[in-house]
């Protein structure tokens, strides 16, 4: 089953996916092998890996160690065409469509496109939006480009309506990794609903409470990547897990 459509069951199934952001460059050898382990066993659905800025050049070897100690799916998350990896099952070819930089929104896409295509990775088309989120995230530097304002859910809706009707698979709503606040609950709802392609929320989340009121708003698919990037949150990855599988749990 290729992955948009394992990820697609899942959201349907447990009534949303959760993906947690692997950054090589904050986590490796050993204590990533641990990690995998313990979200495979904590109920994650499979592993974003990349990120905006990367300074290590271990992608190759974070991808292998994920699929030599688990079968759930790593999708590339990529900051930059060096970013790309046959090691990978998937990527997410992402335009950034909140901003005009035309690099991002067509450029490297060009680029990237035989590269992916030699790799045999699965593309999965995503709407890609930045969100404001307090300060500037370095996903918002890195782009050169800026966020949608967090009191402007219109903007964002009609962004992501024009991703739906351009064919996109995916809207993916960022407010950055480590963002102080993450994407508003009004905003997530307004552009749900107004879709019907899966919408991902990501950016700031660090609490199980706050990853379930994106989903109960609509959200498909949460991400988390900088709160487990400290062991002693760990034991708090199925926590997150349970509160996104809306479908799975009891609420008390
Ligand atoms: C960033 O949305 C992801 O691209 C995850 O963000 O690291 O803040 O959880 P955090």
């Amino acid at each position: 089953m290729e992955v948009q459509e394992k990820i697609n069951k899942t959201i349907l199934e447990k009534g949303a996916a959760y993906l947690v952001l692997i950054d090589p460059d904050e986590i490796s050898g050993e204590r990533l092998i641990n990690f995998v382990h313990h979200c495979e066993k904590s109920g994650v659905d499979g592993f974003l890996v990349g990120g905006s800025l990367m300074m290590s050049d271990i992608l190759d070897d974070v991808l292998e160690t994920i699929s030599s100690v688990s079968s759930l799916p790593s999708i590339l998350f990529p900051g930059s065409v060096s970013q790309i990896s046959s090691k990978a099952d998937a990527i997410l070819f992402i335009s950034l469509i909140s901003g005009r930089n035309a690099e991002h929104l067509i450029g490297t896409h060009v680029i990237a496109a035989p590269i992916v295509k030699k790799c045999g990775v699965e593309p999965i088309s995503t709407g890609y939006m930045l969100i404001e989120s307090g300060s500037k995230t370095t996903a918002e530097y890195m782009s050169g480009s800026s966020p949608i304002p967090r009191n402007k859910p219109e903007i964002a809706t009609a962004t992501a309506l024009a991703a739906e009707y351009l064919g996109m698979n995916f809207v993916y709503l960022e407010g950055g990794s480590g963002a102080e606040k993450s994407v508003p609950n009004e905003m997530v709802k307004m552009v749900s609903s107004a879709l019907s392609i899966p919408v991902i929320v990501g950016g700031g989340i660090r609490d199980s409470k706050t990853a379930r009121e994106k989903v109960e708003n609509g959200a498909s698919v949460v991400i988390t990547g900088n709160f487990f990037e400290d062991d002693n949150n760990w034991h708090l990855v199925k926590e997150f897990a349970d509160a996104i599988h809306v479908k799975e749990t009891v609420v008390v």
